[in-house]
């Protein structure tokens, strides 16, 4: 056996990697990333800790304080949920609709969040939110700014599952072109420190059928709400 001194400039750590297992990092803002397929080796354990957080706390179509139904249906857990409606947008501790405290933020969703901002660099993300939307084909969301957090420090990780979506990464006035980022079942993407004010959409969701989640998209965004 001959040992060869390896060429850092050369050495590929994923060389023996099937090419589907390497870690693909798109950098897509100074501080945002696309993890692909990060979400993928945690599935097993997510999607039966998302069904139970479900059943606690269903699915909702929200209105807006402008009076528009949302397209999106949504939910939360953890100690603090968004919810929105004629009067306005708010975290609280309890979900409106059942007047219990939202469900707890599922150990698997934080230790993915975690190490998903890790992989990012934000080396010590501890969400205390997180919002789940639901997105059927033709449902979109139009463009915003989260501007409803206590501190923009904290980087945002969102999981995507299910059907594709086009991600719309836009500047910091509406009016500022935006960038479309494909997201796909397994995708995460962290966003923080200077593009946490971006404004960002998702344009509508197109038919289909996902193997696994069926005819709709899943998307989790972790946050630090307080
Ligand atoms: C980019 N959700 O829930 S991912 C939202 O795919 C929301 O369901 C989208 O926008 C979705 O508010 C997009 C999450 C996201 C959240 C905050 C951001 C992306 C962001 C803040 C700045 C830039
Ligand atoms: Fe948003």
């Amino acid at each position: 056996m001959r040992y060869e001194p390896m060429n850092p400039i050369t050495f590929d750590l994923f060389a023996d990697a099937e090419p589907e297992q390497q870690p693909r990092h798109e950098q897509i803002g100074e501080q945002s990333y696309v993890l692909r397929g990060f979400a993928l080796p945690w599935l097993d354990r997510l999607l039966p800790a998302l069904e139970a957080v479900l059943t606690a706390a269903p699915f909702r179509q929200m209105v807006t304080p402008g009076g528009f139904t949302m397209s999106v249906a949504l939910s939360s857990c953890g100690t603090w949920g968004w919810t929105t409606d004629r009067n306005g947008y708010q975290y609280t501790r309890n979900d409106p609709q059942t007047g219990a405290p939202w469900p707890e933020m599922p150990e698997v969703f934080f230790e993915l969040a975690q190490a998903a901002a890790r992989e990012a660099g934000f080396m010590a993300f501890v969400p205390d939110s997180c919002l789940i939307n639901r997105y059927v084909p033709g449902a979109r969301m139009s463009l915003h700014q989260d501007k409803n957090e206590n501190a923009y420090t904290a980087p945002i990780v969102s999981v995507s599952l299910g059907l594709p979506a086009t991600f719309l990464f836009g500047g910091f006035e509406r009016s500022a072109k935006s960038q479309r980022v494909p997201l796909f079942h397994g995708d995460i993407v962290v966003w923080g420190g200077v593009d946490r004010l971006r404004y960002h959409g998702v344009l509508p969701i197109k038919e289909g059928q996902h193997p696994r989640l069926g005819e709709q998209r899943i998307n989790f965004t972790f946050r630090t709400a307080r």
